[in-house]
């Protein structure tokens, strides 16, 4: 029997789908459908991860286009970061060489994947023309007060030179506790002072947390994450009075704090190194100034339980005591109102910092139930009931902090454990952070009409080499015209994949980022597609974009992701694959198409799968199976015809099948199958459950090929059932579907092909369907559809109408092949009525 050849029919079918532009996309959609996948960033080889990540979109896509919408499926480069410079250092190239030729690479291999993108719609951030708007769009956000520049402590790398996110530095156990290290190189992180750009992304704290209500399309693990990572805490704010430093006015202190319940067990107030009343103390305190100093200058943790005593005292608010106020390295600036009451009774840092300072530690709640407390030993950190605490003893901790809401010097409060974006990078390789400093203005935006500031030729240099470029730096004030100098930070590249999205929509656009209107057309994205591990970064920038940016007046959309589909690992050997690992296969090691149809039918987009030679080779045979059914058939039309005007009979010859042209009655068995599968198939693609959508397929093969072994099959009801399967593997298997398509005499089934439909009401159907899905496991307990009794084989009673139904289930059940005699024999089936 004839043979699929995938190599090939992929490029000719490549050659014909470009000629005819079949994925280019309308700017002015009737149905608009934006299907769009994580770009890559331009390591210079796409590895499995990627293709399974585009292989969902690219079928989605298609799917969708063959269902009638204006489909957007566009693809870019994230082309800016640390690993292009290191690259460029080790092969003694720039980075800007390095991945212009990393692109051209990966593009390659996305068109011989045989993805089907809009490339008129290419973007690439490293290309001025992109990254102009990131530096417009800094400019903007600096006027409407989204931009920070401050002198702060941060995360630093001495491997990579530069500034970490927090998002950037990982936890990592080691056998002296925990260590917190580079996200890229693992080394451990240190801590420098610096003046740091920030773009404000806590006054949108309490918006994106709460829309995460509302993301319904979008995985509840994801949204979890980003709520705990935004980390909404409600608490009161409790101001206490603090007596006058050195002669000056008296201070008060606000805390923040989420057990207001223990407040009466407040020994001492804690300020962190950064608070200005830190700060206030410092001037005049040599002890003070020297411990700030040296907080400022120590790495993580370091700093350890350490404080000083200011000498001042705080009065509680409710018991009128005077307690001591201390600075203390444990208390972060940045968190609350950077000033705690310390608890040490019920608070384990509060414990251990007493301890160190041998402050006293006054028990206020009483464990109730099975709770038990070892105080003062250890602190008891549990609710219960209130002692030691004035007119609110006996209160519940929950009755405790409601009430205590009532006074005068309590407020209630939230807060929100997200921390402003640092966007500075001290490299070259990124968006030049439009700012000029003068003498006399300080920081000043670069004006509008001076964008780009375009990155000068690249210099080898160990630390920054725009800071190392005099011709770069040296330049004059946009203000007054006097000498300056440009800010030689680069931007997080987060901030290109923050917008790039709504760049697609317009690429060429030269008077703004976007097109409004476009955007407003085109968004929400209706389903994005990529890797779990950007659940916070990456997921959370593109929500706080699209709000600042909904603020600036540029866009209707608040939310610009419908839709979220986070796939799974490709494993080998039980391993991730990757190179590192050296267990990585390379996309087109077994070929495109049954990379993609494997890939795609390994699992749901969801789950991790293992890749296995044997079900590559399943793959494959599958392709083969379908390709030699729709052969087979158009041979045996094709020769029938030829026989007829022969004069001669129709003997089919091996391999070959004979048809009918009339119909009978178990035909329509067929014809419902057929309705079935297409409404089955259609709900799993909306579902994203392709590995759903090839189970289906496969099914209706069997079936069909049975029917055709049964009986010679009726030849109008089986060319449909081919046509139906050419066109409902297409999205998965483009080639495939192309080439039968062809097969069976049509023409051009990527270049408009509709989506198959039901000739009848299919609701019946896709009850049964699930009511088979979900009795196989146990298949004797639907006596009330089939009978079953167990001999030897399988004995089926089954109605006429559900004959083909109940083999199935039989053959899934037991896999016998006595029972299909028994199931295919109408004289059985009307025996049992
Ligand atoms: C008093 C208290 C008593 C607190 C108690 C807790 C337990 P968690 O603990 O993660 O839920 N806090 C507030 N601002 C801080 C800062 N700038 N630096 C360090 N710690 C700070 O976070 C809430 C608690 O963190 C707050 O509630 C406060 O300590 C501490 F038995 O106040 B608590
Ligand atoms: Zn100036």
């Amino acid at each position: 029997s004839q043979r699929y050849n995938p190599s090939q029919v992929t490029e000719y079918w490549q050659h014909v789908w470009e000629e005819e532009g079949v994925y280019d996309c309308p700017d002015d959609a009737a149905d608009p459908s934006y299907v769009l996948g994580m770009f890559p960033y331009t390591s210079g080889a796409l590895h499995m991860g990627h293709v399974r990540n585009y292989a969902i979109t690219d079928a989605y896509a298609r799917y969708r286009r063959m269902c009638g919408d204006d489909v957007l499926h566009p693809m870019g480069w994230d082309a800016f970061g640390l690993p292009a410079e290191n690259a460029a250092f080790e092969r003694d190239t720039d980075p800007e060489s390095w991945t212009r030729t990393c692109i051209e690479r990966m593009r390659d291999e996305l068109e011989r994947m045989g993805f089907g993108y809009d490339w008129s719609r290419e973007i690439t951030t490293c290309d001025p023309e992109y990254y102009r708007w990131n530096q417009w769009l800094f400019t903007k956000f600096y006027e409407e007060g989204l931009v920070d520049y401050e002198a702060a402590a941060v995360n630093w790398c001495p491997d990579c030179e530069t500034v970490l996110a927090d998002a950037q530095v990982n936890e990592v156990e080691t056998e002296s506790g925990t260590t917190e290290v580079c996200w890229r190189c693992e080394t451990p992180v240190g801590r420098r002072e610096l003046d740091q750009w920030f773009l404000s992304i806590t006054d949108y704290a309490a918006e994106l947390h709460a829309g995460l209500d509302d993301l319904e399309g979008w995985p509840e693990g994801v949204r979890d994450i980003q709520r705990n990572w935004i980390g909404r805490q409600e608490g009161a704010r409790v101001t206490f009075d603090v007596a006058a430093p050195s002669g000056g006015d008296d201070e008060t202190v606000d805390v923040f704090t989420t057990r207001l319940d223990t407040l009466f067990g407040a020994t001492y107030l804690s300020l962190s190194p950064g608070h200005d009343l830190a700060a206030e103390i410092a001037a005049d305190d040599e002890a003070v100034a020297a411990y700030v100093d040296e907080v400022r200058a120590a790495d993580p943790g370091e700093a350890g339980m350490s404080g000083v005593d200011t000498g001042l005292t705080a009065t509680h608010p409710l018991t009128g005591a005077e307690i001591p106020v201390y600075v203390a390295a444990y208390v972060l600036d940045d968190v609350g109102t950077g000033a705690v009451m310390g608890v040490p009774a019920h608070n384990e840092r509060d414990h251990a910092f007493a301890t160190e300072q041998d402050l006293p530690v006054e028990q206020v709640i009483e464990p109730v139930g099975d709770a038990t407390a070892d105080l003062p030993a250890e602190p008891y950190t549990g609710d219960g009931m209130l002692t030691e605490s004035g007119e609110y003893d006996g209160l519940a901790s929950a009755a405790a902090r409601e009430q205590l809401q009532a006074h005068d010097a309590v407020e209630s409060d939230v807060t929100y454990r997200l921390r402003d974006w640092l966007i500075s990078r001290q490299r070259y390789w990124g968006t030049p952070i439009p700012i000029v400093h003068c003498r006399e203005c300080g920081p000043v935006p670069v004006p509008e009409e001076n964008l780009p500031v375009e990155l000068p030729e690249y210099v080898q240099t160990t630390g920054n080499p725009l800071a190392a470029n005099d011709e770069f730096v040296e330049t004059t004030c946009p203000e007054c015209g006097g000498p300056a100098e440009r800010e030689t930070d680069t931007m997080d590249t987060f901030v290109d994949s923050s917008w790039y999205f709504l760049r697609y929509l317009s690429p060429d656009l030269d008077e703004a980022p976007f097109d409004t209107e476009l955007a407003d057309e085109w968004l929400p994205v209706d389903v994005y597609v990529g890797g779990e591990e950007h659940a916070i970064l990456h997921l959370l920038y593109i929500r706080f974009f699209t709000r600042a940016l909904a603020d600036l007046g540029l866009l209707d959309t608040r939310e610009p992701v419908e839709r979220l589909v986070n796939q799974g690992t490709v494993l080998k050997d039980g391993t991730k694959m990757s190179k590192s690992k050296g267990n990585a296969i390379a996309p087109h090691e077994y070929g495109a198409e049954t990379t993609r149809l494997f890939v795609l039918s390994a699992a749901h987009p969801r789950q991790d799968f293992e890749w296995t030679v044997k079900n590559v080779k399943t793959a494959y045979e599958f392709q083969q199976e379908l390709y030699g059914m729709v052969a087979a058939f158009t041979e045996s039309v094709a020769r029938s015809a030829t026989d007829r005007s022969s004069g001669e009979g129709t003997e089919p010859r091996d391999g070959e099948i004979e048809t009918r042209t009339e119909s009978q009655p178990h035909d329509a068995y067929l014809e419902r199958e057929i309705d079935r599968t297409i409404a089955a198939v259609t709900t799993e693609y909306d579902r994203f459950r392709f590995h759903q959508v090839v189970g289906e397929l496969r099914r209706f093969a069997r079936l069909l090929r049975r029917y055709r072994d049964y009986e010679s099959p009726y030849r109008y009801a089986y060319s449909r059932a081919l046509r139906a399967l050419a066109a409902m593997v297409a999205p998965i298997a483009p080639y495939l579907g192309e080439e039968l398509w062809h097969l069976l005499g049509e023409e051009g089934l990527a270049a408009g092909a509709d989506w198959p439909t039901a000739l009848h009401d299919v609701e019946d159907y896709r009850i049964e369907r699930e009511l088979v899905r979900n009795t196989l496991d146990d298949v004797r307990d639907i006596t009330d559809v089939v009978d079953i009794e167990d001999p030897d084989g399988i004995e089926i009673v089954v109605a006429q109408d559900w004959k083909y139904r109940a083999y199935e289930i039989a053959r899934e059940a037991a896999d016998d092949t006595a029972v299909v005699g028994q199931v295919m024999d109408d004289e059985t089936v009307r025996d049992h009525g």
